[in-house]
């Protein structure tokens, strides 16, 4: 069995970072090995969360691996704390690559042109230096620009200046580069992503879902790497987490009962369990 390792926050109640990587991954056959950075009450869209930061541990549970031998097939990371964390990261990085591993960055910390809460924008330039170590990062558009240190060029941004960005994020030393949540026309929705080596551009949209919804860049990524386990292609697996992604937006979008604060990403696992073949 493939074995991912995911790094990134226990947020109690919310549906994003780890309740959202552990269940999509583990459905798709894939074991799970974590490193939490904190422990939330609820993701930082809630006023008056808490924040246990579990920095202290992170250095010891990679020792602790390293003396066990343990190797993982990929590596997964999200949501971190502090600037403190994304270099603890980049040692996990150093420590676990090898030749057939993918390590996979979603730089979780912006939407809509804002960081989250507790964020500055130089911890996106720290980041950005993170990213560089990955082989594949998976910004959306306004974390593409902070960590660029561009203005924001806003969620309607054209597939010219979607491109701009793509080719500066390629400098930052990633081997595929995606951004996620882009405008490919009307009604539609979805990335677009730069692979360094080939100079190629490519795209896929799906259906765009008038609504926001957090926890889904967490539900992108997490298929994404679960796709990526079950040996599909870097953008075969990209389709197979817009669609995953689209389907939860769509089911939430029309249950008169969801949650306001997270995708029903859980009523879906059947749809991407087959588009996988299990
Ligand atoms: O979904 C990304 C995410 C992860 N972790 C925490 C968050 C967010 C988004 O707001 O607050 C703690």
């Amino acid at each position: 069995m493939k074995r991912v390792l995911t790094i990134q926050d226990i947020s109690c109640l919310g549906k994003c970072s780890l309740t959202v990587a552990l269940p999509i991954i583990s459905a798709m056959g894939a074991e799970t090995a974590i490193v939490p950075t904190a422990v939330l009450s609820t993701h930082t869209m809630f006023s008056n969360f808490t924040f246990r930061d579990l920095t202290e541990d992170m250095e010891g549970i990679k020792n602790h691996w390293v003396k066990e031998g343990f190797a993982f097939d990929a590596i997964y990371t999200g949501y971190l704390g502090s600037k403190e964390q994304v270099q603890i990261v980049s040692d996990y990085f150093h420590t676990f690559r090898n030749e057939h591993n993918y390590i996979v960055a979603d730089p979780a910390m912006a939407d809509n042109g804002k960081m989250y809460a507790g964020f500055s924008p130089d911890f996106a330039l720290e980041m950005a230096k993170l990213c560089g170590e990955a082989d594949i990062i998976l910004p959306n558009i306004s974390e593409a620009c902070f960590m660029l240190n561009k203005e924001y060029v806003g969620e309607d941004a054209d597939m010219d200046q979607i491109k701009a960005l793509l080719l500066e994020l390629g400098t930052l030393g990633a081997k595929t580069v995606v951004i996620t949540g882009v405008k490919l026309g009307d009604n539609r929705f979805g990335f677009m992503g730069y692979d360094v080596k080939s100079k190629n551009f490519f795209c896929y949209d799906t259906e765009e879902i008038p609504m926001k919804s957090h926890g889904t860049g967490d539900v992108f990524a997490s298929t994404f790497t679960g796709a990526l386990m079950n040996d599909f292609s870097v953008y075969d697996s990209l389709k197979i987490a817009a669609d995953y992604t689209c389907a939860c937006i769509r089911n939430t979008y029309n249950d008169p009962d969801a949650v306001d604060y997270a995708v029903n990403f859980e009523v879906e696992i059947p749809y991407l369990l087959k588009m996988i073949g299990k």
